[in-house]
């Protein structure tokens, strides 16, 4: 019976929240605790929707359609798709809390959407959205718009319908956490051709589309037309339905150009003195993006810099689509033990979160929201204090923080089933100490008691415990990515998904005895930072300051990771150069088949560094774990400089040429990703590291200096005329021709850009 009971126990612990004070308090997303920020564009996946940061909120979003087109049935746009082919969209002012204004080109017509907040009552206040439509060339257009509100499993919607024609006027709303609320939908400007509306039941907010889709009639041509109107066939819900519609859809169908407003109004907001809408609306936007403008140019100082206005609009968007991707999720993770049979969920939780790209992956990636946070607290502190306390109250009871966040059906309903499954022994780098370092300062001077400091700490020290614990590697002070996959065939080189790096070359045979240099720089760098925290608030601090020594003790560091032959730092592990990808040869007897390419190993592995030259390599350097008077700085450098190595004339690559891996597939599917690909995370680091070596005194400093100053241009002048040329800040660039790779838009950390313009690193 013990033995049951133990077994049940171990099961439970990878869903078991952590036994220590949540770094928020209870309802601090309510719109009682944070009015300002209950409201907002959290909606990432949807090219334009609102939502509030409480878990059962109404959804209120935007979907369009071209009537003028050839394509039967007309497309859809509503989620963020790349599929949608749009030629360009994004925030081009948003500062995470009051208004933004987004551009969406779409064919020969550009939807502006805009939106402004008001204080005002109890329940978060009210907000207005403002829709432009207009042509973008000479030919006469005619474009569908439809705002809609879906409820969330709970609360209620009643129409106000218009007498003569077939249109919501108003709809009146009710839900716990929003109280009374009415959605009013006046006059539109422009000719408009046709109101409908759709009244109905959507199966689930992730099936709003579809929904939609359902709902549409085509309506008679008109003489002057070659093509029917797709319209919304209006209340679809029988009166003896047992539940009341979730789903109300606005259609305005007019000629270009024409504009719609929608005004959101909470009922508990009685002191509201006009209605926002019009020229009120109007001039409370230009308030704001003044505002906006000002905090731009005083935060990042641009203008002295030398940029030009092109460049820095450039930059505003980079960091406007930074905050406006900021979404609210809810719901839990999929995880799994090696103690339990089948995945578990998670506990339902909260996640305010960046996302690295709306169209691609708009959910939370652990380490993805570190290099978010660098930028977002330099803008606002309190928006990155608030993201990093939801991830880190998503910490489990073992310490552990699941990787890739996929929370609430909208999420889920992205990824394909193999991916969902987020795996206990699996890290991520801890790349949420990166914005402690702003904002455990601003803590300090905004909080007299520190108290969410006190909270954060201990959170922090369970999480350095858990690497420190379950990522170690074979001899004292090494660390091993855990997860690697030993029995795969199809892979040239088994993937390091933990390590963020993806198909970086580690070693070819993963095995017990390898150890990895870049999660080794990593634990420096935490211990280090929870040493400063703890002295900050008084606390003892000397055990973190020991490990903190004996990690970047640079003796150490070449002891276990500087290889004398290649004069580089390295992995070490089981490891072989000679692996190819081959087609195998069918069996005798065998039916002919198409077989994938499997892996061939030409040569026995032997223990020992690992040959490879790129990011893995620089650690020491990007992290600053390497004193600024090391002799090896000079090497490293000139590698840096090695146009055959990772530099370019864009970034550094990933990888160098000379690395047998670079540019491979890692199967015969699998295009090769951090094999050459510049990326910008990873450049960011590089500057910051070269800005410290050369201000640090050493013999290096002018060396550092010139790379620095080269680098900073090259990857300036590259993003910012692949954003000219294509209308995007993409996942990474070309090494070869410094095109837009992976997938657009992706303003995460690539949108870190923007501080490099500004030379903030720290
Ligand atoms: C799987 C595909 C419709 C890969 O930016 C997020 C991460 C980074 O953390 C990581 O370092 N990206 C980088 O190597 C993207 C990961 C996307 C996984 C999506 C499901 C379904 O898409």
């Amino acid at each position: 019976f013990g033995y049951f009971r133990y077994q049940m126990y171990l099961r439970e612990l990878v869903k078991t929240p952590l036994y220590s004070p949540t770094v928020l308090t209870k309802d601090s997303t309510s719109a009682a605790s944070d009015p300002d920020r209950f409201w907002g564009t959290y909606r990432a996946n949807t090219y334009f929707g609102l939502r509030t940061r409480s878990p059962k909120s109404p959804l209120f979003g935007m979907m369009w359609l071209n009537q003028q087109t050839q394509q039967m049935p007309p497309p859809i746009r509503h989620w963020c798709d790349q599929g949608d082919k749009l030629h360009k969209y994004g925030w081009l002012k948003h500062d995470g809390r009051h208004f933004g204004v987004q551009e969406i080109h779409d064919g020969d017509f550009k939807v502006t959407t805009s939106f402004v907040k008001r204080p005002g009552g109890s329940h978060g206040g009210d907000w207005t959205a403002y829709i432009d439509v207009s042509n973008t060339t000479t030919r006469p257009g005619l474009v569908s718009l439809m705002f809609y509100v879906a409820l969330d499993d709970q609360g209620q919607l009643q129409p106000v319908l218009a007498k003569n024609s077939p249109r919501i006027n108003a709809i009146n709303g009710y839900t716990q956490d929003l109280g009374h609320f009415k959605l009013t939908f006046p006059k539109s400007t422009g000719s408009t051709l046709r109101h409908n509306y759709l009244i109905t039941l959507a199966p689930g907010v992730n099936k709003l589309k579809e929904a939609l889709i359902k709902g549409i009639k085509v309506e008679a041509w008109d003489k002057a037309r070659k093509v029917p109107f797709f319209v919304l066939g209006g209340d679809q819900v029988s009166s003896d339905a047992e539940s009341g519609p979730n789903f109300m859809v606005h259609q305005i169908t007019a000629e270009l150009p024409f504009s719609m407003e929608v005004l959101f109004e909470s009922a508990s907001n009685v002191d509201r003195p006009n209605h926002l809408q019009g020229d009120i609306f109007q001039s409370l936007l230009s308030e704001h993006s003044q505002k906006f403008e000002n905090k731009f140019t005083n935060t990042f100082q641009l203008q002295k810099k030398g940029f030009s206005d092109g460049q820095i609009e450039f930059a505003k968007a980079a960091l406007s689509n930074m905050l406006g991707s900021i979404g609210y999720f809810y719901g839990s993770s999929l995880v799994q033990s090696v103690y339990n049979e089948e995945p578990v969920p998670y506990w339902n939780a909260a996640l305010y979160t960046g996302v690295p790209s709306r169209s691609f992956f708009p959910r939370g990636f652990l380490w993805d929201e570190g290099f978010h946070n660098l930028l977002i607290s330099k803008w606002d502190p309190e928006i990155s204090k608030d993201i990093v306390s939801h991830w880190l109250d998503l910490m489990n009871t073992e310490g552990w923080i699941p990787r890739e966040q996929i929370l609430g059906a909208e999420a889920r309903d992205r990824v394909p089933a193999e991916f969902v499954v987020q795996r206990n022994q699996n890290a991520n780098p801890p790349t949420l100490i990166l914005p402690l370092k702003t904002l455990v300062p601003y803590i300090l001077q905004s909080e007299t008691e520190e108290q969410s400091l006190k909270r954060i700490l201990p959170r922090l020290k369970t999480w350095f415990n858990w690497y420190n614990t379950t990522q170690l590697g074979p001899i004292p002070f090494t660390y091993r990515w855990k997860g690697r996959d030993r029995k795969t065939v199809r892979e040239l080189n088994a993937k390091t998904l933990t390590s963020g790096l993806d198909d970086y070359p580690r070693a070819s045979h993963p095995t017990d005895d390898e150890y990895h240099v870049d999660l080794r720089c990593w634990m420096a760098l935490f211990s280090g930072l929870i040493a400063d925290i703890s002295k900050s608030i008084g606390e003892d601090a000397t055990a973190y300051e020991s490990t903190h020594a004996l990690l970047s003790d640079n003796g150490l560091l070449d002891e276990l990771h500087w290889s004398e032959k290649k004069q580089q730092y390295s992995d070490y592990g089981l490891h072989t150069d000679k692996v190819k990808l081959e087609k195998p040869q069918p069996k005798p007897n065998q039916p002919p088949m198409h077989l994938e390419k499997e892996r061939v190993v030409y040569s026995d592995p032997q223990l020992g560094f690992v040959n490879a030259f790129g990011y893995v390599s620089l650690f020491p350097v990007l992290l600053k774990i390497l004193e600024p008077t090391s002799p090896k700085l000079f090497k490293i450098f000139t590698d840096i400089r090695n146009e055959k190595l990772v530099w370019t004339d864009f970034g550094l690559r990933s990888l160098g040429q000379t690395t047998p891996l670079y540019n491979r597939y890692n199967t015969e599917h699998d295009p090769p990703y951090w094999r050459g690909a510049i990326w910008i995370n990873m450049n960011y680091l590089a500057l910051g590291a070269l800005d410290y070596y050369r201000k640090a005194p050493g013999p290096y400093q002018s060396q550092a200096d010139r790379l620095y100053v080269e680098l900073r241009n090259n990857l300036i002048n590259n993003m910012y005329n692949q954003y000219v040329k294509t209308g995007y800040i993409w996942e990474n660039y070309s090494d070869k021709t410094g095109e837009g790779k992976g997938c657009h838009p992706f303003t995460g950390w690539s949108a870190l850009v923007t501080l490099i313009m500004s030379e903030v690193y720290e």
